[in-house]
């Protein structure tokens, strides 16, 4: 069998998780740090193993390398700069861009026109406890797929789904991963802004005096969804935001964490992305707006 190598950019909970599972599955894993900086050493998965050394590191002064795959496991809002920091080092490597929210995707194809980008976003909880260590706190699933603005390629797209399957399992491959990145974004639409506004849990969105103001995100975001060609009904919506909001009840969400440690949310990529689509197909959000204002409000 074929060890396949991935390069990981950064250090953080997510892309350590990776690194740790992608080792643990027998794949060569390279992370990619910044100058003189040491990496995550070690991982406590969900089952309580620990992972130790598990990759190498390298820096964006290195020595360029074809990669099978580059996982940028960034924030949005930190993607370009680091796409053009890395670019001289992975040469046309197909990337796979991991992240809650939308736009990775426009942002990547400015900076490398030609590459391969895949997409993928995780349900996994990852907690860094300290500048080294990494605690997996939550089983999760990884939908991913290949860019809307990428031409299929059978072999490429096989190899790509096969690395991602073996790195990161489990893995649900989406033929339509467009789709499947929006129909995240429409629960995270709602948790999110909603827990970090009123400071609660995701299962508390689920009280009655939340009733309205789901049902009004539910409506704006169809709208926007279907003028995008996406044929998405506002009940199909609001019962995917209930189930997660069921499903992970006792958690906080990545927003309302952001907002009480005052770091910077990610809100531009989840409710600033659905405004500025509902802005270019003139359909007024005024429900998305107003939570976009607040958590702004609340932001440092
Ligand atoms: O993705 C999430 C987030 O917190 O960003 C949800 C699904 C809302 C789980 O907390």
């Amino acid at each position: 069998m074929t060890q396949h190598n991935v390069c990981i950019i950064g250090d953080g909970a997510i892309g350590s998780l990776f690194a740790a599972f992608a080792s643990a599955n027998d794949v060569m894993v390279y992370r990619g740090m910044r100058e003189h900086k040491t990496g995550v050493k070690s991982v406590t998965l969900f089952d309580g193993k620990q992972t130790s050394r598990y990759a190498e590191d390298i820096s964006p002064i290195g020595t360029p390398l074809t990669y099978d795959l580059v996982v940028f496991p960034l924030k949005v809002y930190q993607l370009e700069a680091a796409l053009l920091q890395w670019q001289a080092v992975i040469g046309d490597s197909p990337i796979l861009l991991l992240q809650n929210g939308m736009g990775g995707e426009e942002i990547a194809r400015k900076v490398l026109p030609l590459q391969r980008i895949y997409q993928a976003t995780t349900s996994h909880g990852a907690l860094k406890t300290d500048h080294e260590s990494v605690r997996h706190t939550g089983m999760g699933n990884t939908l991913a797929g290949r860019s809307l603005s990428t031409p299929a390629d059978l072999a490429t797209d096989d190899k790509i789904r096969t690395i991602v399957e073996t790195a990161f399992p489990p893995v649900t491959w989406c033929e339509d991963i467009y789709l499947s990145l929006w129909q995240k974004l429409s629960v995270n639409l709602a948790i999110n802004p909603l827990t970090a506004i009123h400071d609660i849990r995701n299962g508390q969105i689920l009280a009655p005096r939340y009733t309205s103001v789901l049902d009004a995100l539910s409506h704006e975001i169809a709208e926007v969804m279907q003028a995008c060609g996406l044929n998405e009904s506002a009940e199909t919506i609001l019962a995917r935001i209930k189930t997660v909001a069921q499903a992970t009840a006792d958690n906080f969400s990545s927003m309302h964490q952001d907002i009480a440690h005052q770091r910077q949310t990610e809100i531009d990529a989840i409710t600033g992305y659905l405004l500025s689509k509902a802005a270019s197909e003139r359909i007024a959000v005024p429900t998305n707006a107003r939570l976009y204002q607040q958590i702004n409000q609340l932001s440092v």
